[in-house]
């Protein structure tokens, strides 16, 4: 069975616990990451140097990088569904999970960080104040970007929606002030009709 290594909370092994579940692929999961420690360990290193997670072993192909194994699992497993055979739709797809990661993961990181896992009184509020505006601008583009369509991709949900999925949860649960986006809302509304969104990526924040 595949294996997966990394805590629940840690919002790249999120992306990775949500596209199995849409996938339907059974997997065994063991926590490793912040308090259950294990990426230290030498096997853990062994199979992924990096030492963060998420890590999957699949029938010995071992791979980390969330967006990586996203997209793994979606071509093995989801041709016509979360990985679109037509090559542009395919890009289009793909390019929202680089955008994720380069443009939401950064300024969504000190506020993450310093709202969430930083007692109050040492917290840096300009950083979080910086990393909130920067954040709240990435969204109006994501906002533009969602006109005349339910996913970021088309109509239907693919591997681009599950970056971008974990960051709008985040956004919309975390204590900040943030523009009204409207297409955004309904995106978020049609992710929570999800049950494997609810299952992995909603939790309260920790
Ligand atoms: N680019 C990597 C980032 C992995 C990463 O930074 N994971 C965090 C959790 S979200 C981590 O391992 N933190 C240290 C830890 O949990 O011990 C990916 O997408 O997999």
């Amino acid at each position: 069975m595949l294996k997966v290594w990394g805590r629940v909370n840690s919002i790249n092994v999120q992306k990775v616990l949500w596209a199995l579940d849409e996938l339907k692929i059974p997997y065994e999961r063991t926590d490793a990451g912040l308090q259950f420690g294990v990426v230290s360990e030498p096997f853990y290193r062994r199979m992924n140097p990096n030492g963060r997670v998420p890590t999957i072993d699949d029938d010995g192909f071992i791979l980390w990088e969330s967006n990586a194994i996203v997209r793994y699992l979606s071509a093995k497993h989801g041709v016509g569904t979360l990985w679109p055979k037509d090559p542009r739709a395919r890009a289009d797809s793909d390019r929202w999970m680089d955008w994720a990661t380069t443009t939401i993961a950064p300024p969504i990181h000190p506020v993450f960080w310093g709202l969430i896992r930083t007692p109050a009184g040492k917290r840096d509020s300009k950083a979080i104040e910086e990393g909130a505006k920067k954040l709240n601008a990435a969204f109006e583009l994501l906002e533009q970007a969602l006109d005349g369509r339910d996913y970021v991709a088309g109509s239907t949900l693919t591997m681009g929606d599950i970056p971008i999925g974990v960051h709008v949860y985040r956004w919309n649960a975390l204590p900040i002030d943030r523009p009204s986006l409207p297409r955004i809302a309904d995106y978020y509304h049609r992710l929570q009709e999800r049950a494997p969104f609810r299952r992995h990526v909603m939790l309260p924040l920790s």
